[in-house]
């Protein structure tokens, strides 16, 4: 009797409790079809296939042959524009208007210019930390332009194009890395750990990869949410991350996770040859990152980071494929190299060779083939790119220049948000730093903070 045949109050599978999942698929049963078909097997003394739960659809062979990857072509790398700015497939063209490229370009560019001034900034001692994108404006600018606004964020750290694409303002920037009193933050945050409630972007994270199973969850949450508001447009959750932090258990359980449960999770890889010191030949032996999105089992795609094409249209193709049949993740591998020191921490030149980057520089960059191709189409020219720059630039010293004039967050805010009252012992903290500040007035000048010293008294006069 074949397991199919088999009567239903026999088979182990109907006794257990059904999952979520299960649930899910009955709500819709055109969602059914793909959890079913890893159910339900069947078998037959005679079949040519092996039926065991843990490997569907795997043939048998009497060949002894190990996979060698080692062996495999490495995974193509998909391009729009080739390294002149010249669109290589005519038929598809390059799917973006000349304003939308313009504003590309000028999100990119304001990007490269406010990084020369913040990083030329803390060499000055005027903020405490800072990190370039430098050679990945096109991922995070190309990518943030093909999703949806409501689509929810969970960002590394160097994806500062994506706030700015957008529309998180020069002034937000600036307010977060000078930690003033504009800061939504309220200058808890190192800088660069931007966020923003309006623009559906988490709080950037430092802790390596913790961004990637929120985003799993997060997805699976607007999985259901998509199903029960039919009528409001399906939203997916998309997270960015480093070759480097797929190192860590976080990025293999959140893509388990996602794929598992089939949530309309987007998760792109920023490959950019380093981790801080750690060159990819010491982080994996495999091909990339890619290769690890077939072994979950997820559609996955290797895009020339280059390219702001290539990452646009790909963007948009995982975004379509995440929210297709009820939902499922993507994986994109966007490959480019990291052209600036990690961090204003950083000396990049005690492990890699200068002329290793400046040959990067020369070779390739997705400012300079964007500016090619919007060249070549007479919509870009020399006195252009003079005026862009010169007024971005005025644009991030004028917002430079407000931000560092600005007070600093109120003290109170070290102890706000975490209860609703006061507990008793915040209080004798509150207390205890009051006492502190008091005494020592000339090695804490609270001149330049909201409120003063005052603001804890605020906080001690909250009623229990
Ligand atoms: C869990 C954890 N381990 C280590 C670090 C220290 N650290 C900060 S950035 C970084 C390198 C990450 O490299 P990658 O993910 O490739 O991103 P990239 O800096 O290249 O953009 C490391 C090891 C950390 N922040 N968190
Ligand atoms: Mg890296």
């Amino acid at each position: 009797m074949s397991l199919r045949s088999m009567p239903r109050r026999l088979n182990p599978r109907a006794l257990r409790r059904p999952s979520l999942c299960h649930y899910v698929s009955q709500a819709n049963p055109r969602l059914g079809l793909a959890w079913q078909s890893c159910r339900n097997v069947a078998s037959t003394p005679t079949a040519e296939k092996v039926l065991f739960p843990g490997a569907l659809n795997s043939e048998f062979t009497n060949n002894l042959e190990f996979l060698r990857p080692s062996t495999n072509k490495a995974i193509s790398t998909f391009r729009v524009l080739n390294q002149y700015g010249q669109v290589i497939d005519q038929e598809r063209g390059a799917d973006t208007t000349d304003e939308e490229a313009l504003e590309l370009y000028k999100h990119m560019v304001c990007l490269n210019i406010m990084d020369l001034i913040m990083f030329e900034a803390q060499r000055q001692g005027r903020l405490s930390f800072y990190m370039v994108s430098t050679g990945e404006e096109g991922i995070s600018v190309g990518s943030a332009s093909a999703l949806n606004p409501t689509d929810t964020v969970f960002c590394q750290y160097r994806e500062a194009g994506v706030f700015m694409q957008r529309g998180f303002t020069l002034d937000q920037f600036m307010a977060q890395l000078f930690s003033n009193c504009e800061d939504s933050g309220r200058g808890r945050n190192m800088p660069i750990h931007f966020g923003s409630r309006e623009l559906n972007i988490r709080t950037v994270s430092s802790t390596l990869a913790t961004q990637l199973p929120h985003a799993a969850g997060a997805a699976y949450a607007l999985k259901l949410k998509n199903q029960q508001n039919p009528d409001v447009e399906p939203r997916v959750a998309v997270t960015y991350f480093g070759e480097g932090a797929a190192s860590e258990g976080d990025f293999h359980a959140a893509l388990n996770i996602a794929s598992t449960r089939q949530a309309p999770c987007i998760f792109i890889c920023r490959n950019n040859g380093y981790a801080i010191s750690t060159p990819t030949s010491d982080q994996y032996r495999g091909d990339g990152i890619a290769s690890r999105g077939a072994g979950y089992g997820i559609d996955t795609l290797r895009v020339d980071g280059n390219d702001i094409f290539a990452v646009r249209t790909a963007t948009k193709e995982a975004r379509r494929l995440a929210l297709s049949d009820g939902g499922k993740p993507v994986l994109i591998e966007m490959m480019a190299y990291r052209v600036g020191h990690h961090s204003t921490s950083d000396d990049s030149y005690a492990y890699r060779q200068k002329v290793e980057v400046e040959d990067w520089k020369r070779r390739d960059n997705p400012i300079t083939r964007l500016r090619k191709w919007m060249e070549d189409r007479g919509i870009w020219n020399e006195d252009k790119e003079r005026k862009l720059r010169s007024k971005l630039r005025k644009d991030v010293l004028g917002a430079f220049d407000r931000a560092e004039k600005k007070k600093k967050p109120k003290i109170r805010h070290a102890f706000d948000d975490v209860w609703e009252n006061v507990t008793e012992e915040q209080r004798a903290h509150v207390e205890e730093l009051k006492d502190i500040l008091t005494r020592y007035p000339k090695e804490y000048d609270l001149s330049q903070y909201e409120g003063g010293i005052e603001s804890l008294d605020e906080l001690l006069q909250k009623k229990q």
